[in-house]
């Protein structure tokens, strides 16, 4: 059976979305975040102390946008492209985008902002930059539902998790009308409620 192992509204979530709207049999290792202080024993799985890491069989995945990958292409075709769609370039690009391009500017502002050490410059920073990359977002949102091929994917779990992150950080105000309306559409979805359940906290964690 797959092994997921979490922390309420940690990058993981992305893993477990797609674990529920696949409705895939899993085992959910639920811990409190950190994990290096809270499960110490974790770091023989990941040693670096992070989550996710999804197990499946012989297999471990530690960054969330290459299990999502691996779960659509193993799991659950619906939620990816082929390389025959048009779109499939523009699938690849957001799966990645929610990740590299939005979250981490956003893990930088909690690492500054919210932890021992402060650092208002690089909060300022990371926030124009977060914002300039927001924007593709919004463009690319433009007289769409979704990011790529006209249906929910992978690359709509992966970059609204950024968006959910944003408005816990308080820069729900940065959205535009399109990604306001996408988040908010997104979070109606039956699987996001799920998951939000399967991890018992809500968020904000
Ligand atoms: N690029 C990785 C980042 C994973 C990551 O940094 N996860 C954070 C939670 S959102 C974490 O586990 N941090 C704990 C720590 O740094 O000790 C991914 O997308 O999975």
């Amino acid at each position: 059976m797959i092994e997921l192992y979490h922390c309420p509204s940690a990058r993981s979530f992305r893993c477990l979305w797609a674990l529920e709207h696949l409705r895939l049999p899993y085992e959910l290792k639920l811990m409190a975040f950190p994990p290096r202080a809270s499960m110490p024993e974790y770091l023989r799985i990941n040693p670096l102390g992070t989550v996710p890491a999804l197990r499946d069989g012989g297999t471990l995945i530690i960054e969330s946008a290459a299990a999502l990958q691996y779960l659509a292409a193993k799991y659950g075709p619906a939620l990816a492209l082929t390389p025959e769609e048009p779109d499939y370039g523009a699938f690849l690009n957001w799966t990645h985008y929610g990740e590299t391009s939005l979250t981490v500017p956003l893990a930088l502002i909690v690492r500054y902002k919210l932890g021992p050490e402060k650092l208002p410059q690089a909060v300022t920073d990371y926030t124009e930059n977060f914002a300039a990359r927001l924007a593709l977002v919004e463009t690319a949102l433009d007289g769409r539902e979704y990011l790529a091929g006209e249906r929910f994917t992978i690359a709509d779990i992966s970059v609204h998790y950024a968006l959910d992150l944003a408005e816990f950080l308080g820069l729900g105000g940065q959205f535009g009308p399109n990604v306001a309306a996408y988040a908010a559409r997104l979070r109606e979805m039956e699987s996001y409620a799920a998951t939000r359940r399967a991890q018992k906290v809500p968020r904000p964690a």
